[in-house]
């Protein structure tokens, strides 16, 4: 009874019309603690995996996709070269009135995982353990430490952020939001990491980061990850737009891993047109490095609640940035449609709710600009 009551809490709060097969997840489901305030003292439950899967990342890309061009977006058609060179031009009046080196003269380098040192991995870690030790702001009604309040502004935004042209633009501002917090709240004084991984792609578990030492295990099969730096971590933001109390998890699957590769993310960074490499980027690397980790990682709204969040997403504007430095005018022009299908302009604004200042498109394309100011050592 319990049992059925809970499961059918969740599927409401998360939106979901039909459990299948309750049978199968009931089992999981009965071995819950009684009540929410007891979970709070105790190690957060393992939630069964259909949790996540209900809002795991969609649209997803093979290498044969790519090269069939099955990203492409069809609105993008409607953005004439035309309009394209208008807002080009736009950009290059104003950045002309810019000294870029007087405004980013300290650019911080973001440094790939393995050649960040054991002290820059301590001390990462230890800043992203400080936020979720301290209090939540109380913007978020759902979060329970500082950290979560990141986990929360990703949630309340999915819908926006996701699936749509300002899917790159929104989490570039994220990271660089998270890594501003970490240096302003938790006395971080270097540069992000991110993960190449396409080092690594089809077998995550060789990774360091993936190790007793740091994040924990990645093959733990659904289960709490019950080792590493984040053993038994309890997250309240998620699954879903649901908020119940559950730990850390991750169900690794090689078979989608193996599509974080340099194929997938160069077939994708070789389209010419920003809409369409970013629908490829989401849908590629991206979306498998999502959906291949598992568990809190599948579910695109409360992901962020997995530290290992941010080391995918550094990597996923990697990519990015990469592509931007094939052709100078790609810090200077976008186009695409955001989630109402508006068109992007260079003055379309990116929100983080407050968190930090509302940001025009213009003011976060180049990396090494005024408002941001950091590149990636490869
Ligand atoms: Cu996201």
């Amino acid at each position: 009874m319990r049992a059925s009551l809970l499961s059918a809490s969740l599927a409401v709060s998360s939106g979901v019309v039909a459990l299948p097969a309750i049978s199968d997840v009931l089992s999981d489901i009965a071995a819950l603690p009684s009540s929410i305030p007891a979970l709070l003292d105790e190690i957060a439950p393992a939630l069964p995996l259909l949790n996540f899967e209900t809002h795991r990342f969609t649209n997803m890309f093979t290498p044969e996709d790519i090269a069939q061009r099955k990203f492409e977006k069809n609105d993008t058609d409607t953005d004439t070269t035309e309009e394209t060179q208008f807002r080009t031009f736009e950009a290059a009046a104003v950045s002309n009135n810019v000294n870029a080196a007087a405004t980013c003269s300290n650019v911080r380098v973001r440094i790939e995982w393995d050649s960040y040192s054991n002290s820059d991995r301590q001390a990462y870690i230890n800043a992203i353990k400080c936020l979720q030790s301290r209090g939540p702001s109380g913007q978020f009604s759902q979060s329970r430490n500082r950290y979560e309040d990141l986990v929360s502004l990703h949630q309340n935004l999915t819908p926006n952020i996701h699936g749509n042209a300002k899917f790159l633009l929104w989490h570039r501002y994220y990271l660089w939001m998270f890594e501003d917090i970490l240096r302003s709240e938790c006395g971080f004084d270097r540069a992000l990491p991110w993960w190449d991984e396409t080092r690594v792609s089809g077998r995550f578990a060789v990774s360091s980061v993936f190790s007793d030492q740091w994040y924990g295990a990645v093959n733990a099969g659904g289960n709490c990850v019950t080792n590493g730096q984040f053993a038994n971590l309890a997250l309240n933001v998620g699954p879903g737009t649901s908020n119940y109390p559950h730990c850390l998890a991750r169900d690794n699957d090689d078979s989608q891993t193996q599509y974080t590769s340099a194929s997938v993310v160069n077939g994708c960074n070789n389209e010419n047109d920003y809409a369409n490499m970013a629908s490829c980027a989401e849908g590629g690397a991206h979306a498998w490095g999502h959906n291949g980790i598992g568990a809190v990682m599948r579910d695109t709204y409360g992901s962020p609640g997995d530290p290992v969040f941010f080391l995918h997403h550094a990597f996923i504007d990697r990519n990015f940035r990469i592509w931007q430095n094939q052709n100078s005018a790609r810090v200077n022009s976008i186009n695409g449609r955001d989630t109402s299908g508006n068109p992007l302009t260079l003055d379309t604004t990116v929100n983080v709710q407050d968190m930090r200042p509302t940001v025009r498109i213009r003011d976060i394309l180049d990396t090494t600009g005024s408002t941001l100011c950091y590149k990636y050592n490869y």
